[in-house]
């Protein structure tokens, strides 16, 4: 129900109206038009549209150019509290891991990336660029670099697949904590289309250094993770 002289705007009812509406559906269902929610409501066609982008930037509708507004599928759910690879979330949710390689390659270590990874600048990095996907959808392009001394024989092949498997399985290492930052941003030029988003569509950028049991960085990632993908859930105590 819409109440026009309430103090909460209008589009705002809309949101949750139509958020109350599609709990009734499925993903991939569609929606009633502007037209339909307008005259439905006795309101204009500009606080619909306006209620609807709201959703799409949320992540709750999808809009498909010339066929209509549509239920999205949930978001993914991330806890922020254990340490985990991109193939161990998706297949716990039981979603299928898939990896586009998009650059593999040795590169020595710049100054800033040296000193991320406590490594001499110079010293040889793998820069790895993936596209990850869960079930055919993109869901994150991450850009990894790692130490070619510690992280001894890395191949296309075997970031194809899962990093942390080959690490922890392979090399046998003991993969132990990290540290992640999560920041809000827009999709850039060279990303939007990878990551099957229109161009500044939001986005979150995630920093990780993660650290092996002796203390040592063995990646520093960069991620841009889909906005309307993602919902990051973190677990909090009050302290004493
Ligand atoms: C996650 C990690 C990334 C790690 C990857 C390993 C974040 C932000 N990033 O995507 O740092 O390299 O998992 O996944 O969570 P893999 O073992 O499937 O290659």
């Amino acid at each position: 129900m819409i109440i026009k002289d309430s103090h909460i705007p209008i589009y705002f009812q809309l949101e949750t109206e139509i958020k109350e509406l599609i709990k009734d559906l499925k993903t991939g269902d569609p929606i009633s038009s502007e037209r339909e929610f307008a005259e439905k409501y006795d309101i204009s066609r500009m606080t619909v549209r306006q209620a609807i982008n709201n959703l799409v930037n949320e992540g709750v509708l999808v809009r498909k150019r010339g066929k209509g507004t549509f239920v999205a599928a949930p978001k993914v759910e991330q806890p922020l509290s254990g340490l985990t690879s991109f193939s161990e979330d998706m297949r716990s949710r039981g979603m299928t891991p898939q990896t586009k390689i998009l650059n593999f390659q040795v590169i020595p270590a710049d100054r800033n990336t040296a000193g991320k990874l406590k490594i001499e600048e110079g010293s040889l990095v793998y820069e790895v660029r993936r596209l990850r996907l869960a079930d055919n959808i993109p869901m994150a392009l991450e850009t990894s670099y790692l130490p070619c001394d510690l992280i001894k024989g890395l191949t296309k092949e075997i970031v194809h697949a899962s990093l942390y498997e080959y690490v922890e399985n392979s090399l046998q290492l003991k993969i132990s904590h990290a540290t992640q930052t999560l920041e809000s941003s827009l999709s850039q030029k060279n990303e939007s289309p990878l990551l099957e988003l229109k161009d500044g569509s939001p986005v979150l950028l995630i920093e990780r250094y993660s650290y092996l049991e002796t203390g040592t960085p063995f990646e520093y990632v960069k991620s841009i993770y889909r906005g309307d993908r993602y919902k990051f859930v973190i677990d909090m105590k009050r302290g004493q």
